[in-house]
């Protein structure tokens, strides 16, 4: 298998979930940059995924895997571990939840919050979408309760998932976004201990 990745994004989510499952050896990871000035690369790419975003999956002789959430739901099943054994409800909610939903409402925040100068800002734009993001993490502060894990006390592949976006959001705007929410704090510290974690993210701190 063959990993298109670009650092630093939502590939970050399949590379932590190989590592999870100990197969990183057993797939290839490629660098793609989706803004490479090398049209012929772009173009070559965009013959495997349709939009030339990343990450995908590619499975030898089979249909290549677009989206992270796909990639990790494909992996969890292929190696048949970190899969929906516990909390099936709570695996496949937050998985889709946090590549829908959630990386949707953050994809705003980030152009807005870190690629638009300050007076090109929509500042309606980003409260709406504060508001939602905060909807969210009511929720998930809900939903954590009690549990080490978003699917009770066994880590699986929906924490890769979601694990990112509460990396992406602790990026942007200093934390601002979950300074109020210490269950989901506590959450990410569980998940930054884990070596898989760290090895993945550490070239990133
Ligand atoms: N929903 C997709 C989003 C993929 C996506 O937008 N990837 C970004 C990097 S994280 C990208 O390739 N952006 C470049 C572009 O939009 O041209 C997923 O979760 O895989």
């Amino acid at each position: 298998m063959q990993l298109y990745v670009f650092d630093k994004f939502r590939s970050r989510r399949c590379e932590w979930l190989l590592a999870e499952l100990g197969v990183q050896n057993e797939v290839e990871c490629i660098t793609m940059n989706p803004r490479d000035p090398d049209q012929e690369k772009l173009a070559q790419y965009r013959k495997i995924h349709p939009h030339g975003t990343i990450p995908c999956l590619v499975v030898e002789g089979r249909q290549a895997i677009i989206e992270s959430g796909a990639i990790c739901l494909y992996l969890a099943d292929v190696y048949g571990k970190l899969g929906p054994e516990a909390d099936k409800e709570a695996f496949y909610s937050w998985l889709v939840y946090s590549t829908a939903t959630l990386d949707e409402v953050m994809e705003i925040l980030f152009v807005q919050w870190v690629l638009t100068d300050l007076p090109d800002q929509d500042a309606d734009l980003i409260n709406k979408c504060v508001l939602k993001f905060n909807t969210a993490a009511k929720y998930l502060s809900q939903c954590l309760y009690g549990r080490d894990y978003i699917c009770g006390n066994k880590f699986t592949a929906a924490d890769c998932v979601l694990g990112y976006n509460i990396w992406w959001a602790l990026e942007m705007k200093e934390g601002l976004l979950l300074k109020d929410f210490p269950l989901i704090l506590d959450y990410y510290k569980r998940l930054q201990m884990r070596s898989s974690f760290q090895r993945v993210f550490s070239e990133l701190f």
